[in-house]
């Protein structure tokens, strides 16, 4: 095998090539032991590989960033996003311990970095699929946001090192990303967009023809774009989760960048409903049905709910900024990031079911019939989400735009069939 050079110059390494590099440019394995690389990512961006060591049982993660997405090589992507990913996981790390992988080194030539293999997780999505459930998750998750998200803010830092924050975190690519992706491309007959042909006259009747709805998500855009409030994961959906039934870690924060907190709540909360919609057209048994979607709807509840009372205590006991004190000034924060969190949701919930990034929850179902449903009230509570994100103050309320269209949209689907009165704007 001929001996690559990972001094100089980048390249995209394969598998030997990565059993190479972790020989001779890491110190994790001893240099003669015998590893096991495989690449197991399947994420839209990134190669990462599981390299293993059998004789010692220890293993490691290595995760390049190519300069161009796997999803398509029209998005030409800075491989710089992994200097990002390596330095959040470490801020993380520090504001909420136990939460995010432990991360070892970052290579700025490779532009990759190592961390904690975290195999016996699952990613929550995948788990959520099989209809398994995670009764911390809605604890540790909102731990999780209302520290790195408080922390990372004007409330509580120094206006001059949060600036540092915020030019170090300086993220073009990929904001432009969710730029195009989440607010922009959704919400026009967009070439890039990729529709469910069954889904397609409800996407034209709901969505392409509102011109109310492209109104506020050009507000919602701007307000992503302009308002650096606090450093967020930027792209936390339940893929971006590993669980165990105790634990949880959060990865893949390669999107951060200094934007609107209620960002990262939202995306957690559209990504529950997708999970919600997936086990409401798919589980067939009335009872398992019953106490899955009582779980989503508990967890849904408390991620708002136990993230508004937490970041409650965290602001009254914080040193902060003197005219965050003011009276009032609490409720106006939190109403903004609420406000923000319900956009959010509505944008996530439509971009997934319209544009080119979907999710397994929607894809997966096999009946053309119900995915359809599914998508179809995934495009209205998105909808209702945008339009009426003002309105947003608990989780019960986040709750009922969903299971108040499925109450209103009953008739619509009998024995697997929709039918017309779904797509009704
Ligand atoms: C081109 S990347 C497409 C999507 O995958 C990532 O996980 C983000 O959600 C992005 O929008
Ligand atoms: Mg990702």
């Amino acid at each position: 095998m001929t001996q690559k050079d990972f001094e100089s110059a980048y390249f995209t390494m394969n598998e030997d090539d990565v059993r190479q590099y972790v020989l001779t440019q890491m110190t994790y394995f001893d240099k003669d032991a015998e590893l096991e690389v495989n690449e197991i990512g399947d994420g839209n961006l990134n190669y990462v590989f599981l390299i293993k060591e059998r004789k010692m049982n220890r293993s490691l993660i290595i995760k390049q960033a190519g300069p161009v997405a796997r999803i398509s090589d029209e998005f030409v992507v800075s491989p710089d996003r992994n200097r990002i990913e390596y330095d959040i996981l470490k801020l993380q790390g520090e504001s909420a311990p136990g939460l995010v992988p432990k991360v070892y080194h970052y290579d700025p030539i490779m532009n990759c970095m190592s961390m904690e293999d975290l195999s016996d997780h699952q990613i929550m999505r995948d788990a959520l699929m099989e209809k398994k459930t995670f009764p911390n998750f809605a604890d540790h998750i909102t731990t999780f946001m209302v520290n790195t998200l408080l922390n990372t803010s004007d409330v509580v830092m120094n206006h001059k090192e949060k600036k540092a924050l915020v030019k170090s975190f300086v993220n073009p690519d990929l904001c432009e990303i969710s730029e195009d992706l989440v607010f922009t491309e959704p919400f026009y007959d967009c070439p890039r967009n990729d529709v469910f042909k069954g889904s397609k006259e409800v996407v034209e009747n709901l969505i392409w023809s509102d011109e109310q709805l492209k109104l506020e998500t050009a507000k919602l855009k701007f307000e992503f774009m302009t308002n650096a409030q606090s450093l967020i994961h930027g792209d936390l959906h339940t893929g971006s989760v590993f669980v165990t039934k105790d634990s949880t870690k959060i990865i893949d924060p390669e999107f951060a960048f200094y934007g609107p907190a209620g960002y990262d709540v939202g995306n957690v909360i559209a990504n529950l409903i997708f999970a919600y919609m997936n086990g409401f057209v798919t589980i067939e048994n009335e009872q398992d049905k019953k106490s899955y979607l009582a779980y989503l709807s508990q967890t849904i509840i408390e991620v708002v709910d136990l993230f508004k009372a937490k970041f409650e205590i965290a602001w009254r006991k914080a040193d902060k900024e003197r005219t965050a004190e003011y009276s009032g000034f609490y409720n106006y924060y939190m109403s903004r990031l609420l406000k923000d969190t319900a956009g959010t949701a509505g944008c996530e919930l439509i971009r997934r079911t319209v544009g080119i990034a979907h999710v397994k929850d929607l894809t997966v179902i096999q009946n053309h019939e119900q995915r359809i449903y599914a998508e179809t009230i995934c495009l209205k509570a998105g909808k209702t989400f945008i339009l009426e994100r003002e309105t947003f103050s608990t989780g019960e309320e986040f709750l009922n735009v969903v299971t108040k269209l499925l109450d209103k949209n009953k008739g619509a689907m009998n024995n697997g069939r929709v039918n017309n009165s779904i797509g009704e704007a």
